[in-house]
């Protein structure tokens, strides 16, 4: 085909956008045309998501893409997951919980007492998080939205339910449910069974470049358009936001300088890890507690969360309610120019995981770890940068022995690549170069791989990635050495977690 012209909605947990795209030979030119803040609500003491004001959202920026050209194809990604479940007309039972909900609190604990965590990894391989969809159900065990559900939908799903009217599980995402057998690559019914969970909700599989469907006739004419266009259709994409950002990681192609990397997928969270052929699932992979989520075209993503730059935006939000209004990269540009490695503290403690007032935890962690008390706000953004760097040089070295996979360079793609102080932090830290950019990976992924399935000439990720790399400069970060070199090793050991990590 001549150039395609396709929207690609990527929606994080800090904020949801709506963007267009042209892809070509030799062209790849993305652009947003609706960003709205995200986060969630709470409402009677737990913390939803709120999915019906997003999907007008959705609707509104699909709208001007409508209106402004031709439109070739939607694809729909975000975080991983939640979900929302459906009773049998088809209807939303109540509102998607956040992941940052407590109502998994202790549930973990429960679940593996009838199917225990080595056994949970060996069938799923998937990392502790107490957030996991699994962990979600089991907590929703005996509630009456439950007991009525007949399908359950991820949120891409979902949304993509609302446009076309199909349902179904697409896999990257399905793969963060704790409920898909990382080998075989179906759900694993047997395992719900075992919990006492309604296997039957959970939707037919597919793929990552199939087709979902077509606009419902209202939701066409909602777009503005007509019975004689053309039927629009939705393509799943990598749904899991982080599976569109590891297709949106420019990295080289075989055989080329550059070839062995790891990525680290810097937004709300903090996904740092590898692209692999095939899971590793063995007990060190375990003990270390890494992750193999599914990734496009049957590549592995094998990572790890890391806490991320939410502690840093909420740290500016308690700022901003308490009176002091923060611009975040003058904040970055005076933590810059404070003493490195002052503070350290894990940053994966789960006192950091639900929303509140971050410079007081930070605080807490850095007395219960004997280490000095950030107090301004340049100090606290300071130390978190400086644990975000810790964490990524331990991880990323866990990540390549347990996987006996080295990497020369590390590419860091999603917002947190503006963030030049961290990623030239990153390659002191790991003794490598940092490649930063794009800010929007999962976008681009999206759009990749709506557009191969679309009929453009992008046959494999090496193809989407060197249009990438032809299309988008990076900014490179070389590691510090020398006079400039910091002790590590050190603030490794320094890290004393005050209570168990959630990640
Ligand atoms: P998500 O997709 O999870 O909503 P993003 O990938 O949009 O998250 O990343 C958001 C984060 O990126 C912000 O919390 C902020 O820390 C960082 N960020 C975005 N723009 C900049 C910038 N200009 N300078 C420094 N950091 C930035
Ligand atoms: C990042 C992300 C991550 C998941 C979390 C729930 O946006 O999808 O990969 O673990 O959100």
């Amino acid at each position: 085909p001549g150039d395609l012209r396709v929207a690609a909605v990527d929606l994080g947990a800090t904020s949801g956008r709506v963007m267009v795209a042209v892809v070509g030979p030799g062209r790849l030119d993305l652009a947003e045309v609706h960003r709205f803040p995200n986060g969630g609500v709470t409402a009677g003491g737990s913390l939803f998501w709120d999915v019906l004001g997003i999907h007008r959202e959705v609707l509104a920026g699909l709208r001007t893409i409508a209106a402004t050209g031709p439109l070739d194809g939607i694809g729909i990604d975000s975080w991983a997951v939640d979900h929302g479940l459906l009773d049998r007309d088809g209807v939303l039972l109540g509102n998607p919980y956040s992941h940052r909900d407590g109502r998994t609190r202790g549930v973990p604990e429960q679940v593996w007492q009838t199917v225990p965590a080595a056994e949970l990894f060996a069938r799923t391989g998937l990392q502790h998080l107490p957030f996991t969809t699994i962990y979600q159900l089991a907590a929703a065990r005996g509630t009456a939205a439950l007991e009525s559900a007949q399908t359950l939908l991820l949120l891409p799903d979902l949304l993509g339910y609302w446009l076309t009217g199909e349902i179904g599980a697409e896999r990257t995402n399905a793969s963060t449910t704790g409920l898909y057998d990382a080998t075989t690559g179906t759900w694993a019914v047997d395992l719900a069974a075992r919990l006492g969970l309604p296997w039957s909700i959970l939707p037919p599989l597919r793929d990552a470049g199939d087709r979902v469907g077509a606009l419902l006739p209202d939701v066409a004419e909602v777009l503005g358009r007509t019975p004689d266009d053309a039927p629009v259709p939705v393509v799943a994409v990598g749904s899991h936001d982080t599976a569109s950002a590891v297709v949106g990681v420019p990295a080289a192609g075989p055989g080329e300088e550059g070839e062995r990397f790891a990525y680290i997928s810097s937004g709300t969270w903090s996904l740092v890890g590898l692209e692999l052929d095939a899971p590793v699932l063995t007990e060190a992979a375990r003990a270390a507690n890494f992750t193999n989520e599914a990734g496009i075209d049957g590549t592995v993503r094998y990572l790890k969360n890391v806490m991320g730059l939410w502690v840093l935006s909420q740290s500016v939000q308690t700022w901003e309610r308490d009176g002091t209004r923060v611009d975040l990269p003058a904040l970055l540009a005076e933590a810059a120019a404070l003493p490195a490695l002052r503070t350290v503290v894990d940053i994966d403690d789960a006192s950091l995981l639900p929303p509140g007032d971050m410079p007081a935890r930070i605080r807490a962690l850095a007395a219960a770890a004997g280490e000095p008390e950030p107090r301004t706000p340049a100090e606290v953004a300071r130390t978190i940068v400086d644990s975000l760097a810790v964490a990524y040089r331990r991880h990323l070295r866990a990540a390549a022995a347990t996987a006996d996979h080295p990497f020369d360079v590390v590419h860091v793609v999603g917002g947190g690549a503006h963030n030049t102080l961290l990623c030239q932090l990153t390659a002191d830290a790991l003794g490598v170069p940092v490649l930063a950019g794009p800010g929007e990976a999962a976008a681009l992924g999206n759009v990749l791989v709506q557009a191969r399935t679309l009929g453009a000439d992008l046959p494999d990720l090496a193809a989407m990635r060197a249009l990438l790399r032809a299309t988008h400069d990076l900014r490179r970060h070389e590691p510090r050495t020398g006079a400039d070199a910091l002790d590590w090793d050190d603030a490794e050991r320094r890290v004393r977690p005050g209570r168990p990590t959630t990640v």
